[in-house]
C-alpha cells in the first residue's frame, strides 16, 4: 500500500555487446524480472555510432570516449524499458559498480564482469536520464503498457 503511493520510474537497461556476445542476455533479464520489476520495451539493435554518441554525450572529454563508441556499436545490444516504484536506483544495485571488480557479488556486474570496458551492462542513473534514454532507443509504439492478469503481490 505504501509502494503504491510512492512514483512509478521507469529506466533504461541495456545488455552491452558483450553481455550478449558472452550469452548472457536470460540471465540479466531474468535478474530484473525476479526482482518484480515490469518490462515495458525490449528488442534487439545494432547501435549507429551517431546514437551511442548522443547517449554518452555528457562522456564526450573523457580519454575513453572513442573506445567506449566502438565498444558499443561493435555488435548488437539488447535494449530494455523496464517500469516500477524506485526502479532507478534498484537497478543500478542490481548492476553493481562501473568497474567489476569492484563490483559486490551477487551484483550483475559482480558476477559475470571484470573489466570496465566490458562490464556487460548499462542502467540510468537518474529518473530523467531513465525517460531521456528510453525515447532516445525506442520509436514510439515499441513501448507497451500493460497489466498482469495475476493479482500484484508485488506493488
Ligand atoms: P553505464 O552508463 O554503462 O551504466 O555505466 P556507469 O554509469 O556505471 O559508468 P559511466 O561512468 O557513466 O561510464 C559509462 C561506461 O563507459 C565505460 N567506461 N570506461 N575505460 C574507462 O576508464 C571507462 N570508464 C567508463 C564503461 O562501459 C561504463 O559503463
Amino acid at each position: 500500500l505504501v509502494a503504491a503511493l510512492e512514483e512509478v520510474e521507469e529506466t533504461y537497461i541495456m545488455v552491452k555487446p558483450d553481455g550478449v556476445q558472452r550469452g548472457l542476455v536470460g540471465e540479466i533479464i531474468s535478474r530484473f524480472e525476479k526482482k518484480g520489476f515490469k518490462l515495458t520495451g525490449l528488442k534487439l539493435f545494432k547501435c549507429p555510432k551517431e546514437l551511442a554518441e548522443e547517449h554518452y554525450k555528457d562522456l564526450k572529454a573523457k580519454p575513453f570516449f572513442p573506445v567506449l563508441i566502438e565498444y558499443i556499436t561493435s555488435g548488437p545490444v539488447v535494449c530494455m524499458a523496464w517500469e516500477g516504484v524506485g526502479v532507478v536506483a534498484s537497478a543500478r544495485k542490481l548492476i553493481g559498480s562501473t568497474n567489476p571488480l569492484q563490483a559486490e557479488p551477487g551484483t550483475i556486474r559482480g558476477d559475470l564482469a571484470v573489466q570496465t570496458g566490458r562490464n556487460v551492462v548499462h542502467g540510468s542513473d537518474s529518473p530523467e536520464n531513465g525517460k531521456r534514454e528510453i525515447a532516445l532507443w525506442f520509436k514510439e509504439g515499441e513501448i507497451v503498457q500493460w497489466t498482469s492478469a495475476l493479482v500484484s503481490w508485488l506493488r
